[in-house]
């Protein structure tokens, strides 16, 4: 399959989608957004496909935002279309039952900090810078991001950071608690590799199972949060792959997980 405005690659079970307008500082048009929605329905169907990486090309930007230029053609009907169906698909990425890592190379501004935010975590070069600028524009963060911003830095930065639209610094958004790691900018993918790498060759159950346990537990009470976990520990445990796990820490092998559910 080919794209007009993204890339997408798989290799080894770890598949790549790299936002490819770097001219416009690949910004998300409404284009964009449903090649994005095209995307993740291949990879949830291919069993083959074990952790998704997300990318800027170029050297300046992650992703710039929303594209601007499309604005002046939206009505507010359309534009809360447009706000909706991004939703709907940054709610699709985050419900993948495969990790998602946002691999944040440049400017992750607006859009591009709101998909970031929809992965499961971080991994920021040195030179990345994040913002929530729409203030800037006469608007607000339309794709979630006053939303999951509050959930990772609590109320009052995001707050902050919507209402001044400052931009921070890969550094700055790590003590903030948004990015969980920052790499030298030429390492980044290299590194964001290394750990997709070691993703793809774990239990896909128990992955799933983390992602949702952690995410839907956040968003309930801690006794209810638990109740998630032990279900859900339940699941894995009579899966396949835990039977794999434990047998081969006792046969003192690697372990060959095929992400199965029942034994
Ligand atoms: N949309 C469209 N084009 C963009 C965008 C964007 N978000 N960002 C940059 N570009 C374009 C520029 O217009 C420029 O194009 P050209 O070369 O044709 O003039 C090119 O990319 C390079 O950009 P700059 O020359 O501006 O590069 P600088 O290094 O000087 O500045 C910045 C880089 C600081 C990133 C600057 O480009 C900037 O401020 N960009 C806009 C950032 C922004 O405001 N983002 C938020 C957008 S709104 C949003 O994301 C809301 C999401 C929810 C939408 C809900 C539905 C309506």
């Amino acid at each position: 399959m080919s794209y007009e405005n993204i890339l997408f690659e798989v290799n080894q079970g770890v598949a790549i989608l790299t936002f490819n307008r770097p001219k416009a500082l690949n910004a998300l048009s409404p284009k964009t957004l449903e090649e994005v929605a095209e995307v993740l329905d291949l990879v949830k169907k291919d069993q083959g496909v074990r952790v998704l990486l997300l990318t800027g090309a170029g050297d300046k930007a992650f992703i710039a935002g929303a594209d601007i230029t499309e604005f002046q053609k939206m009505n507010p009907l359309e534009a809360r279309q447009f706000a909706e169906r991004g939703q709907e698909i940054f709610f699709q990425l985050e419900q993948l039952a495969i990790p998602v890592i946002a691999v944040v190379n440049g400017f992750a501004l607006g859009g591009g900090c709101e998909i970031a935010m929809s992965c499961d975590f971080i991994y920021a070069s040195d030179k990345a810078k994040f913002g929530q600028p729409e203030i800037n524009l006469g608007i607000i963060p339309g794709f979630g991001g006053t939303q999951r911003l509050a959930r990772l830095v609590g109320r009052a930065k995001a707050k902050e950071l919507c209402m001044t639209a400052e931009m921070i610094d890969a550094q700055q958004a790590k003590d903030l608690g948004l990015v969980a790691k920052v790499f030298p900018a030429e390492q980044l993918m290299a590194e964001a590799g290394k750990v997709a790498a070691a993703l793809a060759a774990k239990g896909p159950v128990a992955l799933r199972a983390i992602k949702q346990v952690i995410d839907r537990g956040c968003d309930v009470d801690l006794k209810s949060g638990c109740a998630l976990e032990a279900e859900s520990f339940a699941v894995c445990f009579a899966s396949q792959d835990a039977g794999e796990g434990v047998a081969a820490f006792l046969e003192k092998r690697k372990p060959n997980f095929q992400g199965t559910l029942t034994n």
